[in-house]
């Protein structure tokens, strides 16, 4: 087959770039590894930024997200709890949607599915071929058989185990990680969220998150260390520790439920440059990941796709400028997401080797928070999204 564009990987980012470059008259295959009904139960973020909002609205996908998301105006933090709230819509005049990726996975799929566009499912041993030349192409096996998509492009949109990545020349390739040495522990439930906005909380127990999904699904994630597994954690277990752990008030009004659903994710920051190479694009995890505490993995995986879409754009109009600039316009705004997302990490975790020295230095910066709307504005601007 031949197509304009071979995405590789069927995520919010791959899916996305299909949707746009479809509006735009631009046609692409998605190739992705696993099924259909795998994609759509992982369940991950939760919090979209306003530039992401925008973006789905652009792709004509985001109807549903404007019924049913909700609209946060604000975030609590808490320390040894006691919570204090910062006020995006004050601050910085802005706001954030909780709509669960899972539902934006599912909003596109629909999308592409209603627009004939073609993606292939259960897709193994995707390979990329000859990204350093002008005829670049796409093998891969389905049902026994190989097949090959012969393109001008090639998305890498395949997360941070793909193949995309590693297709590129190690001596080309530069990458720059933080491991940290604690997991999140994430439980949904269909319990009421104990608040109508998020809590992160700070706490000599460990770091504690309390999210949501709808009036009765909630998203509750505690600090837990790297090694640990789920399987170690009763239910009661884990709703003992989140109460120890956030606001009083908060902790007095938590209804507890059986969960659905409790996995252990890593947390590290990656980045890998440059993220173009050839005629090959990096987009999304692929390129970078971020650890969950600023909320910033999908909407970098969307900033990404708006760079990229726009230069694949402008290149069928006869203008390369954009894909030639592509990796650094979109690093740009990768390494302050990075920067954020890092900070809001130190900032809110316990670390296993955290002096007392280290530990009051953590303590003031949340009390110096609390007191400077300079630095509440800060914070404000970076987790709404800074603009594209
Ligand atoms: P994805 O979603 O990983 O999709 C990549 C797709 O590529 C497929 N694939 C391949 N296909 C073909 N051939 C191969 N060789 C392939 N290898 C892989 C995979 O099956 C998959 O379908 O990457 P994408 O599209 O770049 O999207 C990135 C986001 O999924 C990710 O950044 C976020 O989920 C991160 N994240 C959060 N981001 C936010 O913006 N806000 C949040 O609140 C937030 N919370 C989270 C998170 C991630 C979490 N976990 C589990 C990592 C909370 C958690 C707990
Ligand atoms: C979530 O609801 O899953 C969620 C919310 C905020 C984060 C990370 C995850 O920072």
């Amino acid at each position: 087959m031949r197509k304009q564009v071979c995405i590789i990987g069927g995520g919010p980012a791959g899916l996305l770039l299909s949707q746009l470059l479809h509006r735009a008259g631009i046609d692409s295959v998605i190739l992705e590894r696993r099924s259909r009904d795998h994609v759509l139960s992982r369940i991950r973020a939760g919090v979209l930024e306003r530039g992401t909002m925008r973006m789905l609205d652009e792709a004509g996908v985001g109807a549903r997200m404007h019924r049913e998301g909700y609209v946060h105006t604000g975030t609590y933090l808490s320390l040894q709890n006691r919570g204090f709230r910062i006020d995006f819509d004050r601050l910085v005049g802005s706001s954030v949607m909780v709509y669960g990726q899972t539902e934006v996975t599912h909003d596109l799929y629909d999308a592409r599915d209603a627009m004939g566009g073609d993606i292939v499912d259960e897709a193994a041993d995707v390979t990329p071929h000859d990204i350093e030349t002008d005829r670049p192409y796409v093998t891969y096996v389905k049902d026994g058989t190989e097949h090959r998509v012969d393109c001008d492009w090639i998305a890498g949109c395949d997360g941070s185990h793909g193949v995309s990545r590693r297709s590129i020349p190690g001596h080309a390739l530069r990458t720059f990680e933080r491991v940290y040495p604690f997991g999140w522990l994430g439980v949904l439930s269909e319990t009421p969220p104990v608040s109508h906005e998020l809590i992160y909380a700070n706490h000599s127990r460990g770091f504690a998150l309390c999210s949501m999904r709808n009036e009765n699904l909630s998203r509750y994630y505690i600090q837990a260390p790297a090694d640990d597994d789920a399987a170690n954690w009763s239910d009661d277990a884990f709703w003992d520790e989140l109460r120890r752990r956030i606001p009083e008030d908060a902790a007095d009004r938590l209804v507890t439920g059986p969960s659905i659903e409790k996995s252990l994710a890593p947390l590290r920051s990656f980045v890998a440059e440059p993220m173009k190479w050839g005629r090959l694009f990096l987009v999304g995890d692929a390129a970078h990941i971020v650890p969950p505490t600023g909320a910033k993995g999908l909407n970098l995986a969307v900033s990404d796709v708006h760079y990229l879409y726009h230069a694949l754009v402008r290149h069928y109009d006869g203008d390369d400028e954009g894909v030639a600039t592509y990796s650094e316009t979109a690093l740009h705004r990768v390494w302050k997401a990075i920067r954020f997302s890092w900070w809001f990490t130190t900032t809110m975790h316990r670390f296993p080797d955290q002096s007392n020295f280290d530990q009051r230095i953590q303590e003031t910066e949340l009390e110096v928070l609390e007191e400077s709307e300079t630095l509440q504005r800060h914070l404000a601007e970076n987790y709404v999204g800074l603009p594209y």
